[in-house]
């Protein structure tokens, strides 16, 4: 029988949710898609944090290219359609998550592999490994919010860069201009990884939530809007389980009990 192409765990929840197309670099087809998809919705349900990595010496080299492979007399593949049934939705359910999801980037993220790494909320990648925009290489453009994200944390200059050249970023310089959270030494890339999905596990979930929402919301907001925001869920939260518990933890110098309630 083959071997699942989304390999999906959870424990002491955390939901770690491996992309395992070794041997294509955990590249795309659509059998990986909906497996994708449906364990990131099954994380959403029993999980309070994920962890997301790719299988064997890769993170994920975008799509499969194997399957856009065409005769010169064969029509062309539906791309636009491609995009609309799996890339997008994709990173709608990415954003959409109300837990945190750690992306551990353990060797090369390549086309849409880098803009799934880039849609998760805090990116670690081992030091061995690297982005790479390979669009352009092949006549296309950074989709799955390559577009958005790029010029978003690196500025203009670097992200129009990376796209028109196809140039390997390496991860320490992908952490020095800030856009990943933080690269480490290989071996030590899983139990980091691990060690921030288990403290969000074990945090205010919905406080999390909002802080999400808020600094994504920011990005179109002008400073009286996010004010609004603001005030709003912290309205919210000040009725939460988790803040009385955060509060009370404080005061007894104690370390809090969070439910994500
Ligand atoms: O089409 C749509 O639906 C629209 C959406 C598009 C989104 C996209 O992601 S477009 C961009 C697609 N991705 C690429 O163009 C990247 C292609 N891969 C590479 O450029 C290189 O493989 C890497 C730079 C990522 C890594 O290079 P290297 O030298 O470390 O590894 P390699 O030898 O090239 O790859 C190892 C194997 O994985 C190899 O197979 P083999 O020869 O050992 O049997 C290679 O063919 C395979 N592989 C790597 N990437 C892909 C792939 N097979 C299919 N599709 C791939 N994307």
């Amino acid at each position: 029988m083959a071997e699942s192409s989304i390999l999906y765990a959870l424990q002491d929840g955390v939901a770690q949710i491996t992309l395992n197309r070794p041997a294509r670099l955990n590249s795309f087809n659509p059998e990986m898609h909906l497996a994708l998809r449906a364990a990131l919705t099954r994380a959403s349900e029993e999980s309070r944090a994920i962890l997301l990595t790719g299988a064997g010496r890769g993170f994920c080299a975008g799509q499969d290219l194997a399957d856009r492979s065409v005769a010169a007399d064969d029509s062309p593949p539906d791309i636009g359609g491609s995009i609309d049934l799996y890339y997008r939705p994709l990173v709608d359910q990415i954003k959409q998550l109300r837990q945190p999801i750690v992306c551990a980037v353990n060797g090369v993220a390549a086309g849409a592999g880098s803009s799934l790494a880039l849609a998760c909320d805090m990116v670690l990648a081992a030091r061995s490994a690297s982005f790479i925009q390979a669009f352009s290489k092949i006549g296309l453009i950074p989709d799955t919010g390559g577009t958005w994200f790029l010029p978003q944390r690196i500025g203009h200059a670097r992200a129009l860069g990376l796209a028109l050249t196809g140039d390997k970023l390496p991860a320490e310089t992908a952490e020095q201009w800030g856009l990943i959270w933080k690269c480490v030494p290989d071996e030590e890339l899983m139990p980091q990884a691990m060690a921030l999905a288990s403290q969000f596990a074990a945090g205010p979930t919905r406080a999390y939530q909002r802080i999400k929402q808020a600094i994504q919301a920011a990005a179109s907001n002008t400073l009286a809007e996010q004010l609004d925001i603001e005030r709003d869920y912290m309205a919210e939260l000040g009725l939460s389980k988790d803040y009385r518990e955060g509060v009370a933890a404080f005061m007894q110098k104690r370390a809090p009990n969070y439910t994500g309630e």
